[in-house]
């Protein structure tokens, strides 16, 4: 049985409807939120009010992917090339987890959404971890929608943490060399437990990866858009599945 979503509110931009069907939404869905500082540079505003701003479409998109029956969000938020930012841009978006955390995060509980994070916990202030570690910590049997996210985050030195981890496993004599396969790599990546992301969402017009979910990205759908993610709403989310649905995903097969 088919049922079809129709997104009736449609933005001046893009006034098409688009029919998203119930039976094919990406399970995972990962999103570069890129463009907050563009946005307020734009307005002629400093570039923490973009980060501001940037926050709430981070709520806006949550509320829209749970309503799809989206199961993982995951959330590029800081990654570990940010730091070379200036040191009170660093300080600000060091102060959203725990901002975002105390406006939201009744309501997340109520929708019964769990949190987590991926990404190098060492580094990060104390205030920033203790907050969103309370957050996981209330959270973790919540089995609605899986919100995670990446924060202090690098694709490569995850790959590269999980290689030190068969290095020092092997020297222990824990782990053989014939044992090392794709789905050891897969337990040891900070993504472990969540399936690989379906559809990559890149906002702001640049067409890379830069760094995010290097291993899980193998075989996700890439989507783009030229808009700036303060100002990504539910009817952005909906064309992006909508486009999703239409692709053919072959994993590298036929048909
Ligand atoms: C950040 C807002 C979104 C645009 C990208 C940069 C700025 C939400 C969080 C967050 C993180 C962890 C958590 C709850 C919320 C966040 C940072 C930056 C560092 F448990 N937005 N947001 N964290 N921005």
């Amino acid at each position: 049985m088919i049922k079809r979503i129709r997104s009736w509110w449609r933005h001046k931009d893009n006034p098409n409807v688009v029919e998203i069907t119930s039976e094919n939404i990406p399970q995972h869905v990962a999103i570069i939120m890129d463009g907050n500082g563009r946005w307020a540079k734009r307005l002629g505003l400093p570039r923490i009010v973009g980060h501001q701003s940037g926050m709430k479409a981070v709520k806006r998109a949550t509320i829209a992917a749970d309503e799809l029956g989206i199961k993982y969000l995951t959330m590029y938020a800081f990654s570990t090339e940010n730091w070379k930012r200036p040191k009170d841009e660093v300080d600000f978006l060091m102060r959203l987890p725990q901002e975002f955390l105390a406006i939201e995060l009744d309501e997340l509980i109520q929708k019964n959404v769990q949190i987590r994070m991926m990404g190098d916990k060492e580094g990060l202030p104390k205030h920033t971890l203790d907050a969103m570690e309370k957050a996981i910590k209330l959270t973790e049997n919540n089995d609605g929608l899986v919100l995670n996210f990446a924060l202090n985050y690098g694709g490569r030195k995850e790959i590269t943490d999980c290689m030190s981890m068969i290095g020092r496993e092997i020297e222990a004599g824990r782990l053989r060399a014939e044992e090392i396969n794709s789905q050891w790599v897969e337990d040891h990546l900070q993504s472990t437990g969540l399936p690989d992301p379906d559809l990559l969402i890149r906002t702001s017009g640049e067409m890379r990866v830069s760094n995010f979910m290097l291993w899980q990205l193998a075989y996700s759908e890439l989507w783009f858009t030229d808009i700036y993610w303060p100002e990504f709403n539910k009817n952005h989310l909906h064309d992006a599945v909508a486009e999703y649905q239409r692709r053919t995903r072959r994993y590298g097969g036929l048909s």
